[in-house]
């Protein structure tokens, strides 16, 4: 089991204790136009911590609203406010005024740090969030906190927290639904470093990181600041990340280690002639099931069997896992040491190999909503339901089948969504695809799938029995989907997760 200390600031692990050890000349953050070594990201947290606590009053257990693109300057931020006690609530950058506000009022924010980019969003929530007292601005012409920071002290010392005080509460509203603030300790932060990283990913102080996700989403921030953090490694932060700017990071960057979804590796696929990827040895896909078809298009492409996980916001981070060198193509992997999972049905029984149910786990982090009732379903017995459902099989490995509120019902059939997706993903004309369950007089339900073509492909009804054809050709043939619409792009959250819940609602209108 994972040990910590009683008292325990975690910035003084991830940050601290490499310059006091004698690495803080090493590359830490990389940015498109700077590159600070340990002791210079070290410098600048202190000084913001002093800025916050001299200017803002801060004390330990205020909450700090953080909205910024992916940055240096947002995580120097990140960790100031929690070297300083602070629990910091990162937002995402496209979150609207009405988000915004709704997150500060819940969370009770009193201070928000914003990149000056995009404070008109923050601003207008100003009137719709009374809690929120202060902006701090950065990265702008008027450079509020960096003229701040040239009159700070060069030390702070960590502030003493207690190892389960709350550092951090991550919003998610999942797919669907009334955002939840699931509320993360300093210890917690340390351990998803040393279960999935340390011991599944395994990255060295030559690593270097690079991805998609948003630093506001935990995937990210594990991914992209903790993980190489806690190995001394370096990380590059781009502002921006839609695939063809990654594919640019990754050539002029040259990382080892690179973290971003299904459908970024898809779409990198298509545009990868002529493009340098060989600096790369680990790919790391999560926020949603990785289909055979992207895993062996990539394989084949790279050279890299992409490692797949599942994670939650509520869990902070990845719990299942597969393993360099042991991938099963179509299974998300075995349980990240620490961690133990199992298969329940609706009565929380515990089920045998093979059966179908919802996957629960537990381990050194969990949930813990902010005030919120929904906290009573998602634990159960200390046993995290996360609204997967899976199968394990005798090895151990775990096989998603859909979201538990995905599986569709059709002539009294069970059949996971995504399934018919991987099915579809295999036809060279699917660029992208979503399935559902659509209501049906006869059948009850029957399958639905949107389909983003390949360019090129007509959208007609020859290509539509092309891939009905093909999916009955590839699984039993009862799963096939009766309707087929083509669509130009699919919904997904900004962390790229299929929006389900908007494809039904199109086939309701
Ligand atoms: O899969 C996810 O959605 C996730 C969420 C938080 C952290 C990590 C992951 C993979």
């Amino acid at each position: 089991a994972l040990q910590y200390p009683a008292r325990l600031n975690c910035v003084a692990e991830l940050l601290d204790r490499h310059v006091a050890e004698g690495r803080g000349d090493r590359p830490c953050l990389i940015g498109p136009d700077v590159e600070w070594s340990y002791a210079e990201l070290l410098d600048r947290v202190n000084r913001i911590a002093h800025v916050l606590v001299r200017d803002f009053g801060l004390v330990p257990g205020h909450r700090v609203l953080l909205r910024s693109a992916n940055n240096p300057m947002m995580v120097a931020c990140y960790l100031a406010a929690l070297k300083a006690g602070a629990v910091v609530v990162a937002t995402m950058p496209l979150l609207r005024a009405k988000e915004l506000a709704f997150m500060i009022e819940k969370a009770r924010i009193g201070l928000a740090i914003c990149d000056a980019k995009l404070l008109p969003d923050l601003e207008a929530a100003r009137p719709l969030a009374p809690a929120l007292q202060d902006i701090l601005s950065f990265g702008g012409d008027g450079a509020d906190l960096e003229a701040r920071m040239a009159s700070a002290p060069t030390e702070f010392a960590p502030v003493d927290t207690a190892a389960e005080d709350i550092c951090l509460i991550g919003f998610t509203s999942g797919t669907t639904g009334v955002p939840k603030g699931t509320m993360h300790h300093h210890r917690d932060l340390l351990a998803i470093c040393d279960a999935y990283s340390g011991q599944v990913l395994q990255p060295n102080e030559s690593d270097r990181f690079i991805g998609s996700p948003p630093l506001a989403f935990t995937f990210g921030l594990g991914g992209l600041v903790l993980f190489p953090m806690r190995a001394g490694a370096s990380t590059v932060l781009l502002e921006k990340a839609s695939p063809p700017e990654l594919l640019d990071g990754i050539e002029r960057f040259r990382p080892t280690i690179c973290f971003t979804a299904p459908t970024a590796y898809r779409a990198m696929l298509g545009q990868k002639a002529g493009r340098d990827l060989s600096s790369l040895r680990r790919c790391v896909s999560a926020g949603e099931a990785l289909p055979p078809a992207t895993f062996e298009a990539w394989r084949d492409a790279t050279g890299i069997e992409i490692t797949e996980g599942i994670g939650a916001t509520e869990m902070l981070h990845i719990f299942i896992a597969s393993r360099p060198g042991a991938v099963r193509p179509g299974a998300t992997g075995t349980v990240v040491p620490g961690y133990e999972a199992k298969i329940v049905d609706a009565g929380f029984n515990t089920l045998p190999d093979g059966e179908v149910g919802r996957l629960a786990v537990r381990g050194p982090t969990g949930c813990r909503y902010l005030a919120d009732d929904r906290q009573r379903a998602y634990v159960q017995d200390g046993w995290n339901v996360t609204g997967d459902t899976y199968r394990r099989d005798a090895d151990g490995y775990f096989w998603y089948q859909a979201r538990s509120d995905d599986m569709i019902v059709s002539s009294g059939y069970n059949i996971a969504g995504p399934e018919v997706e991987n099915a579809l993903m295999t036809h060279p004309a699917v660029q992208e695809c979503g399935v559902v369950g659509v209501p049906d007089p006869d059948r009850g339900q029957i399958v639905k799938a949107y389909v983003v073509l390949k360019p090129g492909t007509p959208a007609n009804a020859e290509t539509l029995k092309a891939l009905q054809n093909h999916v009955k050709a590839e699984i039993a043939p009862y799963k096939y989907p009766r309707a087929i619409e083509f669509l130009d792009r699919l919904p997904r959250t900004e962390t790229g997760k299929l929006q389900r819940f908007q494809l039904r609602r199109i086939a309701e209108t």
